[in-house]
């Protein structure tokens, strides 16, 4: 028996679940890419507004490329579980905001139409770094995507996300609901000015004059997102379907630790959000910065290492006190390019991040994490590196990170064990890595796809550390770390 409306008064007690009445819940919210991370994140916010009485924020969530969350929610009425996990503390609480999952590819005017609906005041996005469709180097939409190059030569059945914006802004300005908001919530510095530069460079093309009202009417705000949200397992629907005592195909397991810093600049109607624990703030950018360079770029550095090593899981990486020491010095490095803002104690919240990460009743793969690496190194690793080298500052650390990821194109662990690069641009990585068995030039070959290029000094250290990583392995380099 499955999860349901017709099921959940058979939950035990101590479950939360939505205690409002369902039926009147009306969609305020889209969702582009209905994946763990907005089920455990986002989706939990517009659940608090509901609890609270405001029934405008159920959520439409668009699955952008395969059904499969749609086949797991819609047989549920929309129901799911969080499962928060802390050591043995284990927390169960039942969503209900989701009131419908459309299947972008399947049949796109229905997102358009839900952009377009008058009931529609937030469009919110987790599509991952890859889902902009952005070049890098240039900022402008990758010319070379052969989705990007049918949607600027037809919108009539969109397949991007900066498409599938610009079909139902257009639709939406044509019926005149009003004004917008439209919020990324990836892991991006100054997401929503790259989501604005993708709109515009998608709507531009059709119709500048639909361009331009996008420019004066729809609300970009910036966000930082935080919550470590690891991919479910089929041992942990079954290990909820125990408890529960009946099955729940799109659970998502998370730490209890949820932080939504969001830029104060809204167009139209929103939630209440400051009363349901999220930061409104002028400056978001700074809060950005600490948790990509601090959260994620200690967890794209301990997921290569880790991975190199035969680690499965986070908590094993930071399990072990050299590589814990490790971590400490990649801050120390990347601590020195922030600017805190008022508010954020480096020192305490350092001390919380080594906590949530040895989290072991979370099971967060190190695969999973390494996964795109291209789309993350920038953010994460390269910037604070290029920050250190202009000021003249050694980068050892952040680099010894970096030849990791560079080691892990070779598509083998230390032990020899092979896995599958998993990236969007992995044809590329992999030809860089065959293309030649010079460290150096490789190190050149692999950074160049990243749009970085390295001065003499850094070269040097990342050929040394990626040699030494094939000489000794990375539990080895993590060793040198041991205080
Ligand atoms: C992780 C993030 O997979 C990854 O790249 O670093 O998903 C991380 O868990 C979240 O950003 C935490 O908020």
């Amino acid at each position: 028996m499955r999860l349901s409306q017709a099921t959940l008064d058979r939950l035990p007690a101590d479950v939360v679940r939505p205690a409002y009445d369902r039926a009147s819940v009306r969609p305020g919210v889209v969702h582009l890419g209905i994946g763990a991370f907005h089920r455990a994140h986002q989706a939990t916010i517009f659940e608090a507004a509901l609890a609270s009485g405001d029934l405008r924020w159920g959520i439409i969530g668009v699955s952008l490329r395969s059904p499969q969350v749609r086949d797991q929610l819609v047989p549920q009425d929309g129901l799911y579980t969080v499962v928060e996990r802390d050591g043995s503390d284990e927390r169960l609480q039942v969503i209900g905001a989701i009131v419908d999952v459309l299947v972008a590819p399947e049949d796109p005017s229905a997102v358009v139409a839900a952009i377009a609906s008058p009931e529609t005041h937030l469009v919110t996005l987790t599509v991952t770094e890859k889902g902009y469709k952005l070049d890098r180097a240039t900022g402008s939409l990758q010319a070379g995507d052969p989705d990007i190059v049918q949607d600027l030569a037809s919108l009539d059945r969109p397949r991007t996300v900066p498409g599938l914006l610009v079909a139902g802004l257009a639709a939406r300005r044509a019926a005149g609901p009003g004004p917008l908001t439209v919020m990324s919530c990836d892991n991006l510095p100054h997401n929503g000015t790259l989501l604005r530069s993708a709109v515009l460079a998608m709507a531009q093309p059709h119709d500048p004059a639909l361009a331009a009202w996008i420019a004066a009417e729809v609300a970009f705000p910036q966000t930082m997102v935080d919550r470590i949200v690891p991919a479910t397992t089929d041992d942990d629907i079954a290990r909820l379907g125990q408890t529960l005592g009946v099955t729940d195909q799109a659970m998502v397991k998370a730490e209890p630790f949820l932080q939504w810093v969001v830029e104060d600049k809204f167009a139209g109607a929103r939630p209440d959000l400051a009363a349901f624990g999220v930061q409104l703030t002028d400056a978001v950018a700074p809060w950005e910065d600490a948790k990509l360079r601090l959260l994620n770029g200690a967890h794209s550095a301990i997921a290569y290492l880790g991975g190199l090593a035969g680690l499965d899981f986070v908590h094993e990486v930071v399990a072990i006190p050299a590589a814990r020491a490790f971590v400490e010095a990649l801050w120390d490095e990347s601590a020195t390019t922030l600017d805190p803002p008022a508010g954020l104690d480096l020192t305490a919240y350092r001390a919380a991040l080594m906590a949530r990460f040895a989290n072991a009743a979370l099971q967060h793969r190190t695969r999973q994490i390494a996964m795109d690496g291209s789309q993350k190194l920038p953010q994460r690793l390269l910037a604070p590196i290029a920050e250190r080298r202009a000021k003249g500052l050694g980068v050892d650390t952040l680099a010894l990170a970096v030849a990791a990821w560079i080691r892990w194109q070779s598509g083998r662990t230390d032990m020899g064990e092979a896995f599958a690069i998993d990236d969007p641009i992995a044809d590329r990585l992999g030809s860089a890595v065959a293309g030649t068995a010079d460290t150096g030039a490789r190190v050149d070959a692999l950074l160049g796809l990243l749009g970085f290029t390295t001065d003499a000094d850094l070269h040097a250290t990342l050929v040394a550390a990626v040699d030494q990583l094939a000489q000794v392995g990375a539990l080895a380099m993590l060793e040198r770390y041991r205080r």
